[in-house]
């Protein structure tokens, strides 16, 4: 990390993260030290072209999913869902596909070559919206956030962090990690902030910004993907309708579907982090599994408390 990044992170106000390391507050959002030098140097450096869409998500809200369904929209007419054969996400993990702005392609360089990537470049990033480039804002290029409930966004994370976690450490007690996110020390943290950052820009700029739930997702993927479509300038032609399109990319980016492939069953990331990590239940409502209710009702009076006023409820 340059000097001037080394010392300003020190300088700032730090926390243990979920893993080994430590947290840095910065500009109210906590960062590990990776993501504070991507975020600065793709702050710096990257500039956002009109056409460009990126995904956007707090951790652990649906990324891996929604980076699959992104990346099957937009190259169907070069890659056909329903034939699934040579499709790149059959062998290749969505990860590897979209790559996030700060945690690949501005962690350890400041000119990326992004040449090679084809028009509209889909790019995925955690960073909060008052941390994004500044480009990025004041270009016309489109962002889609996907928010997941709190409570599962949760157990997702730190079912997430003890898998990361060296083996000498043990898991982290679950009390003690939602001591943590209710707190808003979490990757990216605090939640409430980072969806209400986006919530608000959508509501500013509606043709800018698409805000698109897990859940709604879970419950009406068809629905919803052709609204994604719309939104991107690309929806689905009447014969795409009638064809299977639509329902060709939901298989194919299914959790059981993605799941059961090679790639995400054995396969690992830059970051050493397991495939098949990203993969657990997929499913809504798991907290009540590791949660009880009265940790339940903690998350909840934390975000009614956040979130007041805002027209949003999760
Ligand atoms: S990350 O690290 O931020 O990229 O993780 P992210 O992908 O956002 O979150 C992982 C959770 O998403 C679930 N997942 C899926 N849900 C539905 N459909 C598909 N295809 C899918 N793929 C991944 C994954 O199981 C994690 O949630 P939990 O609740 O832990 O199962």
């Amino acid at each position: 990390m340059p000097q001037a990044f080394k010392d300003l992170f020190s300088s700032l106000p730090s926390e243990e993260d979920w893993i080994t390391a430590s947290f840095r507050l910065y500009q109210g959002f906590w960062l590990s030290s990776r993501l504070f030098k991507g975020i600065l140097t793709c702050q710096n450096h990257f500039q956002a072209h009109p056409s460009d869409i990126l995904l956007v998500t707090s951790p652990k809200s649906g990324t891996t999913w929604l980076k699959a369904i992104l990346f099957a929209l937009l190259n169907r007419a070069k890659y056909s869902a329903n034939s699934q054969r040579r499709h790149p996400l059959l062998t290749q993990n969505s990860h590897d596909l979209v790559p996030f702005l700060e945690l690949n392609l501005y962690l350890g360089q400041e000119n990326p070559d992004l040449t090679a990537i084809a028009s509209p470049r889909l790019f995925a990033t955690h960073m909060p919206y008052s941390l994004l480039p500044q480009s990025v804002r004041d270009s016309n290029c489109k962002l889609v956030y996907l928010c997941r409930n709190p409570k599962d966004t949760f157990v997702s994370m730190w079912h997430f962090a003890n898998r990361m976690r060296p083996e000498e450490k043990g898991q982290i007690p679950i009390q003690e990690g939602l001591n943590k996110f209710c707190r808003g020390v979490s990757v990216c943290g605090p939640y409430w902030d980072h969806v209400l950052g986006y919530h608000k820009a959508s509501l500013d700029m509606p043709e800018k910004v698409l805000f698109m739930m897990y859940e709604q997702m879970k419950v009406d993927p068809h629905v919803h993907v052709r609204r994604l479509a719309d939104f991107l300038g690309c929806p689905f032609s009447k014969e795409e309708l009638r064809d299977g399109t639509v329902e060709g990319i939901l298989k194919m980016c299914s959790f059981d579907n993605m799941s059961a492939l090679e790639v995400n069953k054995c396969g690992k990331l830059w970051t050493g982090a397991e495939t098949k990590w990203f993969f657990r239940r997929g499913e809504v409502g798991d907290w009540v599994n590791y949660m009880s209710s009265e940790m339940g009702e903690r998350i909840d009076g934390v975000m009614e408390e956040k979130l007041h006023g805002s027209g949003l409820k999760l």
